[in-house]
Formats: structure tokens, C-alpha cells, sequence
């Protein structure tokens, strides 16, 4: 499928819609918050979509989702395209600062926010002018902001789509970067389902009597696209969980009581089940017929402890939010375990050096991509733009090999990310997190393995003269971590160096850390 094989103009609700003709009364999602039909959704996407327009609401405004993956963040984020707005899914797990941030640089008029989660982002709401509306999912108590419920009660059914053109942005992402604050990516309706067809069709074959469980939540693409647009690109449905992955006794609950076929998920939650001992005896996963994994290389060992324990193979793809979703995957029947597979239809990829020629094959180069639903530049940030967005060409940062065989084979990123648990982590924030403490002359955070093969971020620390490393040093080091970072980007390991290794010019060498 090609862009230009789409109506001009074209709304990506239609992936909603289409089913509404012959699937109107067929389950369209399942949560424990009770399921929905596609009647149902289509009738509150457009409920949801009067109410915005209400509120003024137009074509290519920003309105900002930050709630947990339940039925309303799905029908927010429709309604919003539906009226030819841009709906920004917003990251669950971040901090204040963050949200801050990202109001300001979105420029989101409505925030559409789940009460649990008002009280990170509420204290910065009255600085942003931009934003006119505040709408509480669940109970908005005695906040004076609007409640969800009230506020799409009483607006009608039935809603026609703005006419958007194909090309129009109709949705925003953030993804994070080495330093600062993250980029925003903008995606526009074609790409929707370009990578529904490119990638949940073509490659993951997916078929209307499918049923999608992703423990990647909807504001990161890999989960809305694998657990959302897939599925109702063909009529499937969809299963919703608002828990942690982390919990994965309650992954594995859903997955029982739901009966998933497709469970879309990332290698450290593949790691964390397969460390429940006798797992596989004590839920039944019966339902699953394929398990896809990205955000981070899946080691070799995993898929293999996995395919002993369930019998079911692990497709190891990867995407990026630039992207949108899936480049480059192992198929069905085709796989390398502990290789990202190769280049899908629709995507050509190039492994080059630093001055831009290819490399031969077994070396390890850039890894360049192009494909039709790849966003054109990030929002209010021209430099990294013109680094990243090559023309045709993406940059992806990522360093990768291709065998003889034209597998490609992650060999870690070319800047100093790191992905754990398929969330980014900018080392320089655990930096600055560690370098609060008086204690801490310099530090510097580099990846490292942990037993099961997966990057952790492991810190080395240089402390002031006059103090001795201890324990207690220590045990207020991890404090700090604990108060000031999400718990993906604490350090696991904190190591007591007497000095960094540094260039000439002064800069640290992460490389030789990574290589201690
Ligand atoms: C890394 C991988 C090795 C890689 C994503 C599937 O992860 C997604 O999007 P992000 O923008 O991050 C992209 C970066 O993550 N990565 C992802 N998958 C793998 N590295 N093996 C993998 N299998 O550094 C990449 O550049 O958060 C994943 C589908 C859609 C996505 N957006």
C-alpha cells in the first residue's frame, strides 16, 4: 500500500468506522472497566467529538489525553482526530516539569485528565493561557474542572467528519533525547493506515478474529498501534489494561480472563514472566497464537526460555515513534532470535558510516530508514530536525549490522540513550540526579547487561575528597534516585570510582566505562 493509494481526503477515523456497516454489535474493546461495541465507541467518539467542538476546538488544535489505557482515553483520542484536531497522547509515567513542558510546547487547548493522575500535572495548569479547558475522566470532586461524564452527556450520537486531508497531522508524540526535554513528532492521517496495512496486515496477518493485548500502553505508538489501529484496521478487537506491566501477575491474569491471540509486549516484560516460576503452570495462555516484541533488542536466550516454556515464537521488530511503528521484523515461520529480522515491505533501510557510504555486509553502520509513514520533522526544533530527517532518509541513531543472510542485528544506539523496559532513558538525567547530592564530585551513567541480557543503567560516581564511599553514602544516593527518577531510570548498580576516563578535550569516554 502506497499514500497516494488513499482518498485525498481522508480522516483517520474511518479505521473506527468502516467497521460500523457489518460489525456494529461486535465487541470493539474489553477492559475491566466493562467492554464496548464499535456502535458503542463510534456513538461516545462522537459525544466526545460535539463536546470538543463545543468547546471550539479546531481544525489542527491540540487537545492532550493523560489518562490510563481505559475506554475513554480511545474514544478522546477519535473524537479528536474525527474533528480533524491533533490528539497528543501523554505519557502516564513522567514527571511535573515534563507535563509543564510539554503543555507549553503542544499548545494543547483541552486537557482530557484521568483523576489519578490530575495531581502531577495540576499544579502547572493555571500557567499555560493556551490551555481553555480542563475535563476530569473519573471523579473530578470538588477540582471545579469539568467532569468527563457531565460533560458529554446530552450531546448527540451522530457527528460528520471534518473533511481532513490525508496529509493533514492528526496526532502528536513525545519521544525523549539525550538532553532536555522530549521532541514532538507529529503523524498524519495517512499514516494510520499505512502502518495498519503494512504491518498489521502484511506482516502480522492479522484477521478479524483476532483479539490484541499489549502491555506497551496507548500514549507510546507501539501500544496504540499494535493494541488499537491493528486491530480495527480489520474488524479485531482489543484488550484494555490500565494496571503496570510491571505487575505481571495482573498481565497474566488479563491474559487469562480475556484470551488474547495476539499479546504485544517488550522484552523486560518477557523477562519479568519468565522469572515467575512456573508461570506457564499456573495461568493459562492458551489463547495466544503470536507474541510480538520491540522497544529493545529481545536477547536470544529469552526467545528460546520463552518458546520452551509456552511453545510460542517471539516476533522481534522494531519501530520508532518517527516511524510511527514497524520497520524491520522477524516473520512468522522467518526468524533469527536476537535479531530484529529485516526490512518489511514498505521501509528500505541503509547501514552507513560517519560520512554517509554504505557499509558492506557483517559491519556495523547507521541505521537509516525510509517509508511512507515517516513524520517529517520535530515540532519547534529545527537543528534535530535537519540531524534526523534526511530527506527521504531517517536517522534513526541506532548502529546495526546485517548478516549474510540480511538479518540485521542491534548493536546499540550511536548516542548514549539507552532503552530499558522499551521507555527511553537520557543518561544525563540520572547525572543530574546523582550530582545533587554534596557528596558526588562527578558521575557518569552508561548502559550495562543485566543477567537476563537486558540495558540497565548502571552509575560510576567520583565523590568529593574528604568522603569516604560507604554504605550509608550509598543508601543516600539511591534515595535521592528514588525521589527524583521514575523507577526505570534508577541506576541498579552505583559504582565508586576515583576519576572518570576523559578525552583530551575533557569529554567523559562512556565507551570505556560500557566497556568495564
Ligand atoms: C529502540 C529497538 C533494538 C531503537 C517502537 C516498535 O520503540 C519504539 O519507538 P521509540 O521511538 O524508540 C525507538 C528506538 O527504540 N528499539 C525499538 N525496538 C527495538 N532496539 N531492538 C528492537 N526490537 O533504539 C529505536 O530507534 O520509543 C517500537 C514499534 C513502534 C515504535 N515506536
Amino acid at each position: 500500500m502506497k499514500a497516494v493509494d488513499l482518498p485525498p481526503y481522508y480522516n483517520m477515523c474511518e479505521i473506527l468506522e468502516h467497521n460500523l456497516e457489518t460489525r456494529a454489535d461486535k465487541t470493539a474493546l474489553l477492559s475491566d472497566a466493562g467492554s464496548m461495541t464499535f456502535g458503542e465507541v463510534s456513538r461516545q467518539v462522537n459525544q466526545v467529538g460535539n463536546a470538543l467542538r463545543r468547546l471550539d476546538v479546531r481544525v489542527g488544535d491540540c487537545v492532550a489525553i493523560l489518562c490510563p489505557d481505559l475506554p475513554q482515553w480511545v474514544t478522546s483520542f477519535f473524537a479528536v482526530t474525527k474533528i480533524g484536531g491533533t490528539a497528543l497522547g501523554m505519557n502516564t509515567l513522567v514527571k511535573t516539569a515534563e507535563y509543564d513542558y510539554i503543555l507549553g510546547d503542544s499548545r494543547a487547548r483541552v486537557l482530557i485528565v484521568h483523576d489519578s493522575l490530575l495531581p502531577v500535572i495540576e499544579p502547572v495548569l493555571s500557567q499555560h493561557a493556551t490551555l481553555k479547558r480542563v475535563v476530569v475522566i473519573g471523579d473530578a470532586g470538588d477540582t471545579g474542572y469539568t467532569s468527563f461524564n457531565d460533560w458529554i452527556k446530552g450531546e448527540a450520537e451522530t457527528l460528520d467528519a471534518e473533511r481532513t486531508h490525508r496529509d493533514d497531522f492528526c496526532s502528536l508524540h513525545y519521544s525523549s533525547g539525550t538532553t532536555g526535554m522530549p521532541k514532538g513528532v507529529l503523524h498524519a492521517h495517512k499514516d494510520y493506515p499505512l502502518i495498519a496495512q503494512l504491518s498489521g496486515v502484511d506482516v502480522f496477518g492479522l484477521t478479524e478474529d483476532d483479539r490484541t493485548f499489549s502491555v506497551a500502553k496507548l500514549f507510546f505508538v507501539y501500544g496504540i498501534g499494535g493494541n488499537l489501529i491493528f486491530p480495527w484496521y480489520v474488524g479485531a478487537s482489543c484488550v484494555l489494561y490500565d494496571g503496570s506491566p510491571r505487575q505481571v501477575a495482573g498481565v497474566l491474569k488479563t491474559i487469562e480472563t480475556q484470551q488474547p491471540t495476539v499479546f504485544v509486549s517488550v522484552p523486560t516484560v518477557y523477562g519479568a514472566i519468565l522469572a515467575l516460576p512456573k508461570f506457564d503452570e499456573r495461568y493459562k495462555l492458551d489463547s495466544i497464537r503470536m507474541c510480538i516484541s520491540a522497544g529493545e533488542a529481545l536477547p536470544a536466550p529469552a526467545w528460546q526460555a520463552w518458546k520452551d516454556a509456552t511453545g510460542l515464537d517471539i516476533l522481534d521488530t522494531i519501530g520508532c515513534t518517527e516511524t510511527y511503528h514497524t520497520f524491520m521484523a522477524n516473520r512468522p515461520g522467518a526468524i533469527r532470535p536476537g535479531s530484529s529480522g529485516k526490512p518489511i515491505d514498505g521501509y528500505d533501510v541503509r547501514l552507513v558510516d560517519d560520512d554517509s557510504n554504505d557499509v558492506p555486509a557483517g559491519e556495523v553502520g547507521h541505521l537509516m530508514v525510509r517509508g511512507e509513514s515517516t513524520a517529517l520533522f520535530y515540532l519547534h526544533q529545527y537543528e534535530k530536525s535537519r540531524h534526523t530527517f534526511r530527506g527521504e532518509w531517517l536517522f534513526t541513531g541506532d548502529r546495526y549490522s546485517m548478516d549474510d543472510d540480511g538479518f540485521y542485528w542491534h548493536a546499540g544506539r550511536g548516542d548514549d540513550m539507552l532503552k530499558v523496559g522499551g521507555l527511553w532513558v537520557s543518561p544525563v538525567e540520572i547525572e543530574n540526579a546523582l550530582s545533587e547530592h554534596d557528596a558526588v564530585s562527578e558521575c557518569a551513567v552508561v548502559g550495562h547487561h543485566d543477567n537476563a541480557q537486558l540495558l540497565k543503567p548502571k552509575a560510576f560516581v567520583c565523590l568529593r575528597d574528604d568522603i569516604e564511599a560507604s554504605n550509608e553514602v550509598l543508601g543516600e544516593l539511591l534515595k535521592l534516585c528514588a525521589k527524583k527518577l521514575e523507577a526505570h531510570k534508577r541506576p541498579r548498580w552505583i559504582e565508586f570510582v576515583d576519576s572518570l576516563p576523559r578525552t583530551a578535550t575533557g569529554k567523559v569516554q562512556r565507551f570505556k566505562l560500557r566497556e568495564q
